[in-house]
Order: structure tokens, then sequence, then C-alpha cells
């Protein structure tokens, strides 16, 4: 009999961004990334472990939402699980998320990160939270990340990431996220990085710039301070889109309605309430901010675009499993 298990993963949203890849591996980062794990959103994978032996799948197979999913996307990070298990296993992963598919809600990153606890776990076997890092990178860099919650960095160049703080440190802390438009983006955010980084005269500022941003927003959110680390996000933020408006041919995932919450947020820091934007590869604009301000914050967005969708979440938690399907990991060989 085939073992299942379902996972659950949240996203990892990058407060100082990752954007461009070095050499020397597969997803290895050219910028020190800070981000958090939020909570609400998650990618729930119900992984089914095959095997070599007869009458059991050889072969990987992804379904998102139901959705067969080209095997060239999946290839290395099944390669990369196999060899960290040392066995020649197959998986079939059925995943749904609770947020809109590939639409700059970092769908990559809770959906590997879900995939390497659920594929680990239903082989009996358990990584550490850096070989699960490492694991998850080979998917999405971003992914990474998120198999830590709370506060995470994965430095430049690194292999893995590191959890910085963890779902405690900032309970006041929540995300606003502005939904402007549902779907799926006309650039994938992994094409759109390796544009930037091939064709953009302002890329090499964005790398060299990067390292004193991370720092200046680490340092802020240990010490909970949210304007510094506003100021920080912003200059990450609106640097590399500079990258992707420069490119060639240029990107731009930025829609009306983006333009509208950025502009609202400016005018809530004006009366006194923080909300620091931050957003990524799509539409969508995600805003920091203390619980204590999140109804002013909500409504001022609300009035901006009245029939755009409003999420607010919190810190999220590291991947989680769930309940079992046909047998439990801890009956695997
Ligand atoms: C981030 N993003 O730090 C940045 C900011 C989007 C904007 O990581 O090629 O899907 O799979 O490593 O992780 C989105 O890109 O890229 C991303 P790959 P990924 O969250």
């Amino acid at each position: 009999m085939n073992q299942t298990l379902r996972c659950a993963a949240s996203p990892s949203l990058a407060l100082v961004k990752y954007w461009g890849k070095a050499d020397g591996g597969i997803n290895l980062p050219a910028t020190t990334s800070i981000a958090v794990t939020i909570s609400h959103l998650e990618t729930v994978s119900q992984v089914t472990l095959g095997s070599d032996r007869a009458n059991e799948p050889a072969a990987d197979e992804v379904f998102i939402e139901g959705e067969p999913q080209p095997e060239s996307r999946f290839a290395p990070f099944f390669a990369a699980v196999r060899e960290a298990l040392r066995e020649d296993l197959h998986f079939r992963v059925e995943s749904v998320n609770t947020f809109p598919t590939g639409a700059g809600l970092a769908s990559s990153s809770s959906g590997f990160a879900a995939l390497a606890t659920g594929c680990t776990a239903v082989a009996g076997r358990r990584l550490s939270g850096a070989e699960l890092s490492a694991l998850a990178r080979v998917g999405s860099g971003s992914a990474a990340r998120a198999v830590f919650g709370g506060f995470t960095r994965f430095a430049a160049g690194a292999s893995f990431a590191e959890q910085i703080a963890d779902e405690n440190h900032w309970p006041e802390l929540r995300i606003v996220i502005a939904v402007v438009q549902r779907g799926s983006k006309p650039i994938s955010s992994r094409d759109a990085m390796i544009r930037s980084r091939d064709t953009s005269p302002y890329y090499a500022d964005w790398v060299s710039g990067a390292q004193s941003l991370a720092e200046q927003a680490e340092t802020a959110l240990v010490n909970r301070d949210l304007d510094t680390l506003g100021r920080a996000m912003r200059q990450s933020y609106l640097r590399m889109f500079s990258t992707m408006f420069t490119a060639e041919p240029p990107v731009i995932f930025w829609l009306p309605e983006s333009v509208a919450v950025i502009r609202a947020c400016e005018q809530l820091r004006a009366d006194g309430i923080s909300a620091w934007e931050t957003m990524d590869a799509g539409p969508q604009v995600k805003v920091l901010t203390t619980a204590k301000h999140t109804a002013q914050v909500c409504d001022r967005l609300h009035r901006e675009n009245p029939s755009g969708e409003l999420l607010v979440v919190g810190v999220g938690s590291g991947p989680r499993l769930l309940g079992t399907g046909a047998a439990t990991a801890s009956t695997s060989a």
C-alpha cells in the first residue's frame, strides 16, 4: 500500500528581496533577503509515496489545483529529494492553495516548502532545518525561507536560509494584502528575474546595495521598529522594480490599482499611521502595519479600491504535517 500524508506550508513574504541568482548552484541568491512567513494563507500538499518496486508509479507526478504540472519544473527538486534521502523514491503530489496561485502571492515558496517537508516525512525521514531549506531551495529560492516560521534571512550565495526570530517575536505585526487582481501573471518571476539580470543596466547597482538594506531591515525587525524596517523595505522593492522597469523588454507587473495603494500608504504615513508597502512579482500590494492600526489601514485601502479584496494576516509558523491518508510516515521502512 502506498503511504500518503498531507502537509501545509505558508508563503514567505520578502521584506528585503531576493532578486537575481548567483552562479555555482541551483537558485543561489545574488542578494540577501529578509522575510516573514505569513499566517492564514497556505499551500496544502497531499504526498503519496511510490517506489521503484513493481506496480507502483515510477515517475513523479504533480497536480496543482487538479492541473498536471510540467515534469521539467519539478525534476531538479525530486532529484534533490532522492539525493538527500539516498533512496530511489517517487512521489505523487496534489497541491491546493488557499489563495490565488501565480498572482504574486509567493505560491512557489509555500508550495516547495510543503513539498520538501511532505516528501521527506512520507519517506519516514526528518531533516534538519538547514537541510530542509536547502532542499526546498532547489524547487524555488524563496521556498528556502518558507520552511521556517517567523522571520528569516537567506544570505547572498548561501545554500539555505536561517531563522532570525520565531513566530512569537512580533505578535502585533499585521500584513494587509491588497489583492488588486486575481489570475496568473504575464511572466513568471523566474523569467523576470533572469531578464532583469541579463538586460537591466541597474542590476549591478541593485546587487551591490542589497546587503546594506538587508542589515538595516534585520536590525529593525529584531527591534520591532516598523518605521525603520519600512524605509529599508521601500528601498528594496523600488530598487528591485527598477531592474524590471529597465529590463529589455521591460517587465511591468504594476497596475493602476497597485499605484493607488502605494499612494494610500503615503497618505496613511502622513497622517501618522505606520503603513509600509511592498510588492513582489505581481500586482498585489502587501502593507505592513500593527494590530492597533489595521482597521484604519483597511478602511483607507477599501475607500481607494472598493472592489478590491483585502486579506489581513500576521506572522505564521513553519510547515505542519496534517492528517495522513492510507498510512503515516512513521509506518514507512
Ligand atoms: C522574494 N521573489 O524574495 C522575491 C521577491 C519575488 C519578488 O523569490 O526562480 O519563485 O523559483 O528561485 O522564488 C519569487 O521568485 O524564484 C521571489 P525561483 P521565486 O520572495
